[in-house]
């Protein structure tokens, strides 16, 4: 386990693994769509993805400059009567943990029962300092703090379905019954949790809208790439907000 963190410390100093990759985000800009108008009616929802001291700098599984997207955050929030805000929850023996294997490396992909699984390090555990919301975020104005991942077998990505794409959080039937019909995401990370949600958001038919100017990315091989992949397949707009 020692050995695991420390050749994540390793490769995360050597090769900025999280490192910000601002011309990937400049060219998705330039064909980023129109702003919509009148945001923030009833219609209308904020998700705010997984703004936990664990994935901002100095975390665990810490996306470079993920705590400067914040402040933005915050901002944006003010234009939305509708804001879920998710949190990333685990057990702290999750099955997606590096800790969990002896022979494992991080960030390597293992099959679950569900399909291919990447091995994380220990983030975001039930009730440490490294799963509470960053101190910065504003969390007096959403509706409802969706939890997920906190079945030990089954990691959870998007804040609409589990990874075993059998296993609901709620948010799609709260959304509906809320009569949403349009979708906001920011938060982190960009290339997972927020790509996962933005996939499961158009296909539940919600007119689904990445705020890019307020989520950065993990950028693990390949990642960035299937995400624009994703987001050209599923219908899903690019914003600046
Ligand atoms: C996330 C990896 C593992 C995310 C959550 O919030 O993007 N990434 N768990
Ligand atoms: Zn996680």
């Amino acid at each position: 386990m020692l050995l695991n963190r420390r050749n994540f410390i390793k490769t995360t100093l050597a090769t900025s693994i999280f490192s910000y990759t601002g011309n990937i985000v400049s060219s998705v800009n330039a064909n980023e769509n129109k702003l919509p108008l009148n945001t923030g009616m009833e219609n209308d929802a904020l998700l705010v993805i997984d703004i936990q001291n664990d994935f901002c700098p100095g975390g665990s599984l810490g996306v470079k400059d993920g705590d400067k997207i914040i402040k933005n955050i915050n901002s944006i929030q003010e234009k939305f009567n509708n804001v879920f805000l998710t949190q990333d929850w685990h057990p702290k023996n999750h099955s997606s943990f590096v800790t969990e294997y002896k022979d494992k490396e991080v960030f390597s992909s293992i099959k679950m029962p569900y399909g291919n699984q990447t091995i994380w390090p220990a983030h975001c555990v039930q009730g440490t300092k490294g799963a509470e919301f960053h101190k910065d975020l504003n969390t007096l104005k959403a509706n409802t703090i969706i939890r997920k991942g906190f079945r030990r077998e089954i990691d959870s990505y998007s804040a609409f379905w589990e990874n075993d794409r059998v296993t609901a959080t709620g948010l799609e039937g709260t959304l509906k019954a809320l009569g949403v019909n349009r979708v906001f995401i920011c938060g982190l990370a960009l290339d997972f949790c927020v790509a996962y949600s933005a996939v499961d958001s158009s296909i539940a038919g919600f007119d689904t809208f990445v705020i890019m100017n307020a989520t950065k990315q993990v950028d693990l091989p390949g990642s960035i790439d299937s995400t624009l992949e994703s987001f050209n397949k599923f219908n899903i707009n690019k914003v600046n907000m």
